[in-house]
């Protein structure tokens, strides 16, 4: 039986006329404060998404290079911009496979996020081929590995950084603080760093608490201790977009230089052919038997 994957994204607005569309999909359904979608549009206009958008590039060009690797059918599907998730199924659907993969371009399982991706593309296979759906690959090792190589040596202070979720899903026993910090770990621990912290980023104005620390906030709690030199690693993302381009390289960056701090941040593994060698292995783990196309 022949297979296809579906790789799966946040997606990004490429305009920014739709950037209200784009927000009112994610809130789904939920108002939005006229001051939180002004400030949202100010972040794509400084971020140039209109010239280059980041995330959509960046996928697009991870979606290639893993079709030319794991040599299948790869199509693109965003939670909320086009292609949306179920143009990808029908894509997939239309290369004749009976076997889909899914796969989210972010390492770690929650109910608010993986578990959305995944019932938006198990809604449209509606049972017409079969779903091989890739949870979580925060212990993957050539993940790790594409992590580590990217901390090894360094001197400065590691802080590994995740997209922050509300804090009730720690009582619903939700994995993901768990599967972050197993990330953190691991990558420390092969590139031998001893010096490193975790702290969330990019929280949203819902009104309710989020989990923390802030990287703000413990910008400020590190140099309190003394530390002056910071490597930041996002292990919760893949790819530079607005949560990197905006939350680390601007906001984050400010509150360095304001506490006399040098901050860097690795590059992102986008589409490092080593990290797409990763993603098709982990392709192949699942697909298993099934021959290649
Ligand atoms: O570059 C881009 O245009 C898109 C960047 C982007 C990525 C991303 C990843 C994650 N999010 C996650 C959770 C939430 C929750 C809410 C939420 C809100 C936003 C808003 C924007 C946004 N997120 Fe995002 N997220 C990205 C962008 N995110 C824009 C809305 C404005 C704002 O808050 O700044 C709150 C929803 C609500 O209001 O109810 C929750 C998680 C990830 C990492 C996993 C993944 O990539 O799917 C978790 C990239």
């Amino acid at each position: 039986m022949s297979a296809a994957v579906v790789l799966m994204a946040y997606g990004s607005p490429e305009r920014l006329a739709d950037v209200p569309a784009y927000y009112a999909d994610i809130r789904g359904g939920r108002p939005i404060a006229p001051e939180h979608l002004e400030d949202l549009v100010e972040r794509y206009r400084r971020l140039g998404v209109e010239e280059h958008n980041p995330l959509n590039a960046i996928t697009e060009e991870t979606r290639a290079a893993l079709e030319r690797e794991a040599g299948l059918p790869v199509l693109t599907g965003m939670k909320h911009w086009t292609p949306h998730i179920s143009d990808a199924a029908s894509s997939a659907l239309a290369t004749g496979a009976g076997v889909v993969v899914g796969l989210v371009l972010a390492p770690h399982y929650s109910r608010l996020s993986i578990a959305g991706y995944r019932s938006q593309l198990e809604d449209a296979l509606a049972g017409r081929a079969e779903l091989r759906m890739i949870e979580s690959w925060h212990d993957f090792e050539p993940f790790v590995e594409v992590l580590a190589d990217r901390v090894r040596g360094t001197d400065a202070h590691v802080v590994f950084t995740a997209h922050s979720l509300p804090a009730r899903i720690l009582a619903e026993g939700d994995p993901y603080q768990e599967q972050l910090l197993e990330t953190a770990r691991l990558v420390a621990d092969r590139a031998g760093v001893e010096d490193w912290s975790f702290s969330y980023q990019s929280e949203s104005p819902t009104g309710e608490p989020w989990l923390g620390p802030d990287i703000l906030d413990h910008l400020t709690a590190l140099g309190a201790r003394g530390v002056s030199d910071v490597l930041v690693c996002p292990i919760g993302f893949v790819s530079d977009h607005l949560e990197i381009r905006w939350d680390i390289d601007v906001e984050a960056q400010e509150r360095a230089h304001e506490l006399g701090m040098t901050l860097r941040r690795i590059e992102m593994p986008n589409a490092d052919p080593e990290f797409v060698h990763a993603l098709a292995q982990l392709v192949e783990r699942e697909v298993g038997a099934h021959a290649p196309r």
